[in-house]
């Protein structure tokens, strides 16, 4: 949140995991919060996606470049409607771009690795904007349907969340809880690129009010698929 009495400090809980607070200035979360509304109305509109148990996810998602849906991408949304999904804009390949430069390359500060994956190789060709409306949740998972060990990058926009960020081997113990607010960064890649993570709660009445939205989370992750055609 703007004018915080006590800065969040920047943290690593993994190996290729890092956690910048703060990162998205006030003027650019609401800059994206208005994109993000445009893009949740089509070409292909925001749904919950459907587990192949049958269950809709709790937290809404629309899809950037190509559409997920549990558990494969593809250009055109099958589950909804199925029209073409809208183009990754180029300024938002290019905040992913500065967002791992960040995360990565701060001579000092906590998850610097000069050897990590060169930012200026990234080319994220998906978003996943993912809604949570009060109560939204998600479990325990990996981001494992993309051919690319590129890293993932997180951008949180909104209420306050605690994201779980667990190990490559299970979905149990050892994790690390972390709040994350709005404009806040996380990256991961690396030895942490397949980890479980997750989001058990929002913290509802938490966002910042400067950054556009007056209730609920956005998240967006940028992610490289892998994948072509
Ligand atoms: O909302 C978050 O912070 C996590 C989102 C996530 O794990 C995903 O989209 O796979």
């Amino acid at each position: 949140m703007s004018g915080e009495l006590f800065p969040r400090d920047r943290s690593a809980p993994a190996p290729g995991a890092v956690h910048v607070p703060g990162w998205l200035g006030t003027g650019q979360q609401r800059d994206i919060v208005a994109a993000c509304r445009r893009w949740a109305v089509g070409p292909v509109p925001m749904r919950s996606a459907v587990m192949p148990g049958g269950h809709p996810m709790s937290v809404q998602t629309v899809c950037l470049g190509w559409h997920w849906q549990p558990y494969k991408y593809t250009r055109t949304a099958d589950d909804v409607g199925g029209g073409r999904v809208a183009e990754l804009p180029d300024w938002l390949a290019d905040l992913g771009r500065r967002a791992l430069a960040a995360a990565f390359r701060t001579p000092g500060e906590p998850g610097w690795d000069p050897a990590s994956f060169d930012p200026q190789e990234y080319e994220p060709d998906t978003a996943l904007i993912n809604w949570y409306p009060h109560g939204a949740k998600m479990g325990l998972h990996q981001d494992k349907d993309e051919k690319s060990s590129a890293p993932v990058v997180s951008l949180s926009i909104g209420d306050s969340c605690i994201f779980r960020f667990g190990n490559t081997e299970t979905r149990t113990r050892p994790w690390t809880d972390l709040e994350l607010a709005s404009g806040d960064l996380f990256v991961f890649g690396g030895p942490s690129r397949f980890a479980y993570h997750g989001v058990p709660r929002t913290l509802p009445g938490t966002a910042d009010p400067e950054c556009g939205l007056a209730q609920g989370r956005i998240n967006i992750t940028l992610r490289m698929t892998g994948l072509s055609g």
